[in-house]
């Protein structure tokens, strides 16, 4: 039987504003998913919108509609975004469906009757853009400190988890499993910042406003965004429903994918309602960076943004793919320009790849009419770049368990640029000139040959790109026991890759 693979999303905000920064979260997901596939995992992809609480409420209001009516309008614009960036989810959840609400209310019931959740009254302050709950100590100068905008001041009667009963449990799980939650600088952060100072209970309801799934015995209390949004990850997979052949097949999770600014609630809260609820922990969450222009994180409320669907009709998928893969590195900030996307793509994927894989075909077709046998009587510099190659498989596979996409991307193009440094130390118009026409069949299998296993490997992040390869080089076969497959070519014409953006 395959090995399971399941990744999640973030469930977004329902939005008419995305921009390229909450396109990271999921282009990185989606390469790993795919990623898994190609080593033959069964694979289980989740992502949605996550469409209750306080702040859609307002919005509708100032559109003058219900609420429901403002997300159903908007939803679309999410599914369409994830389209035109070809990524590859295998579910959608919306946490208006009827079958997550009615799970939802499960488990709310469930913990209430097992003495998890209790009635009390809330007072404190609240950040609506964050749907954060806040102490005054943990403010920074008065402002919420993951947006910095203004917080309100709530007082009103709330359902409590007994968050602060898991403390203990928590730290343990936290010793016990190093690769829980990555990179382990916020690992720390969690730990030093917000468990060992001690957890409050966790405020799980509210009363002041009606846009959210009902407690299902207090009907005047919604159930608070943060519980019904993590809920997602296991009502996605028929928890507790009629039918949990996914849930039983795909949980636990093998990777939540988030932002580094709501790692907390992915790494304290989720884990202390899944203990709640008696059920495994997810292996591992991996809290990313953010995409900043300057020195600001990319927000909505920033207004310095284009739609990233203009990026792709101006520069291609596979452009904006690569320059978010390759940008931001393990765990850290990166930085989002225009003038960088296109320099990567001229300097990357237009000279380093595109003509690579141009000259190539062009020069196969010019001394070979487009056939080169298999070929095994390499000199040391042929032997050395197809080792290079061949070890790379293992390079991008070591990386890609440790979730460093950005440097395995980066190996493959490593390898490209050792192709193209070949072409010039062989120089192949010399051996045609001087009839070498033996070797310069090896030269040229030699290239087809990296250029083929490159372009299987580059599937899971530029997978457009890719197939226009095998297309080129006319081979059908691009799974990863092809890797090392020994065959001849007999290519098609040459198609140009990317074209080199120049300056407006
Ligand atoms: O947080 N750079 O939704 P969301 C990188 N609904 N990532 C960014 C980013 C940036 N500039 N801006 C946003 C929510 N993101 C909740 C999640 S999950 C049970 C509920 C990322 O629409 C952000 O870090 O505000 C998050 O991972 C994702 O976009 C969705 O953000």
């Amino acid at each position: 039987m395959k090995e399971k693979f399941y990744i999640t999303t973030p469930i977004y905000y329902p939005s008419a504003n995305f921009h390229i920064g909450h396109c990271y979260t999921t282009i990185i997901a989606d390469a790993i998913a795919r990623y898994n596939r190609f080593k033959g995992k069964d694979v289980f992809f989740l992502t949605g919108t996550d469409e209750h609480g306080q702040k859609i409420e307002n919005k509708a209001k100032e559109a003058n509609v219900s609420p429901k009516e403002y997300v159903d309008e908007i939803v679309s614009n999410a599914k369409d975004l994830w389209k035109s960036l070809n990524i590859s989810y295998d579910k959608f959840i919306r946490t208006t469906d009827k079958e997550h609400e009615v799970i939802v209310q499960r488990i709310f019931d469930k913990l209430y009757e097992q003495g998890d959740i209790y009635l009390g009254s809330y007072e404190g302050l609240y950040c609506t853009p964050c749907e954060s709950f806040w102490t005054e100590s943990q403010l920074v100068d008065g402002k919420c400190p993951d947006c910095g905008r203004d917080v309100s001041l709530v007082k009103e009667e709330s359902y409590f988890f007994r968050l602060s009963k898991y403390q203990d449990r928590l730290i343990k799980m936290f010793n016990d499993n190093p690769e829980f939650l990555q990179p382990v600088s916020r690992k720390n952060e969690m730990i030093n910042n917000f468990i060992k100072p001690g957890l409050e209970d966790l405020c799980v309801s509210r009363t002041s406003f009606s846009w959210g799934i009902p407690v299902s015995f207090n009907l005047k209390h919604v159930i608070y965004v943060w519980i019904d949004a993590l809920s997602n990850y296991i009502t996605a997979l028929g928890y507790m429903s009629d039918n949990d052949t996914l849930f039983k097949k795909y949980w636990p999770c093998d990777l939540h994918l988030v932002g580094k600014e709501i790692v907390r609630f992915h790494a304290i809260v989720w884990p202390a309602l899944l203990m709640a609820l008696d059920l495994p922990l997810p292996k591992r969450i991996f809290g990313h960076g953010w995409l900043k222009i300057g020195d600001a994180k990319i927000s909505k409320s920033s207004n310095n943004y284009q739609d990233p669907r203009t990026y792709v009709s101006q520069y291609g998928v596979d452009a904006v793919r690569y320059y978010v893969l390759k940008e931001v590195s393990f765990g850290n900030d990166g930085n989002f320009s225009v003038e960088a996307l296109v320099s990567r793509t001229n300097a990357d994927l237009a000279n380093t790849l595109g003509n690579l894989v141009n000259r190539t075909i062009t020069m196969v077709h010019k001394y070979f009419d487009g056939k080169i046998n298999y070929c095994t009587n390499y000199l040391d510099t042929d032997t050395k770049l197809l080792n290079s190659v061949y070890e790379l498989v293992d390079v991008v596979d070591n990386k890609m368990e440790e979730l460093r996409v950005s440097e395995a991307i980066s190996s493959i193009f490593d390898v490209l640029r050792d192709c193209n440094k070949y072409i010039d130390e062989n120089t192949p118009w010399v051996l045609a000139k001087e009839g070498k026409m033996e070797r310069l069949e090896v030269v040229l299998y030699t290239l087809l040959e990296s250029i083929r296993v490159c372009a299987i490997l580059l599937q899971s992040f530029i997978p457009d790109t890719s197939s226009k390869i095998f297309e080129q080089l006319n081979v059908k076969d691009s799974k990863y026991e092809n890797l090392k497959d020994k065959v001849g070519f007999s290519v098609n014409q040459p198609v140009v890759l990317f074209k080199r953006i120049e300056d407006k």
